[in-house]
């Protein structure tokens, strides 16, 4: 497998999956501030322009977090990264796409890049206070879902690794408080060797 991505994007949460599994991956750094990403060698694999991107072992070439996510979890069972039973399993694709879509798309992206929701840079300090309120009501929802529990669905799985990019974002790049929970639960993240490999691999540590 094939992973492409770019240090601290999205991606880091589908780098740590792949360093739970432990089976054979490369990691291909695309350089976003560059404008790689719009590159023929990249456009050539995702015509999305986006990380995080995962060529599979047969060449097919998979994009969007939560998708990518899910395979990973349902290719590797041992890895124990797919909750059993369909309702834990909808649980963990509900949490990964709200901080997919919501909290990183619609509340990090109005943060740091706010010309993409409003042309005039008047409005931009007004976007970018709405995607930080989309992104901390978002902290809130996650941090009642932890409710009682380390992990969002009960056991470790695929959702763990999108709640913690979003929490180190918040955290590690803004230098934000995370709600009690979701601070114990990035603690527990961080704990994890798996993280920790791939916070050294990207150089984030
Ligand atoms: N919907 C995509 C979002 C991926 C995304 O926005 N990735 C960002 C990095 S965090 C990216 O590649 N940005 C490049 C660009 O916008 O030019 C997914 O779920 O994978």
């Amino acid at each position: 497998m094939k992973l492409y991505y770019a240090p601290g994007a999205c991606s880091v949460g589908i780098h740590v999956l792949l360093e739970e599994i432990g089976a054979p991956y490369e990691a291909v750094l695309v350089n976003l501030r560059e404008g790689a990403q719009f590159k023929p060698e990249f456009t050539g694999v995702n015509p999305k322009s986006k990380v995080p991107t995962l060529e599979r072992d047969d060449g097919s070439v998979l994009t969007e977090y939560p998708a990518i996510a899910y395979w990973l979890a349902a290719r590797f069972p041992t890895a124990r990264l797919m909750p059993s039973g369909m309702d834990a399993q909808a649980r963990a694709l509900e949490c990964t796409d709200y901080c997919v879509a919501t909290m990183h798309m619609q509340g990090f992206s109005r943060m740091f890049r706010p010309a993409n929701f409003a042309p005039s840079e008047s409005d931009h300090e007004a976007v970018k206070a709405r995607g930080e309120e989309i992104f901390a009501k978002g902290l809130g929802l996650m941090d009642k879902a932890l409710d009682g529990k380390e992990w969002l669905v009960g056991t470790y799985s695929f959702a763990d690794s999108a709640l913690f990019y979003v929490s180190f974002w918040w955290n590690a790049r803004l230098g934000k408080a995370l709600p009690g929970n979701v601070a114990a639960h990035y603690a527990r993240m961080n704990a994890r060797p798996a993280v920790q490999r791939t916070l050294k691999a990207e150089g984030l540590v």
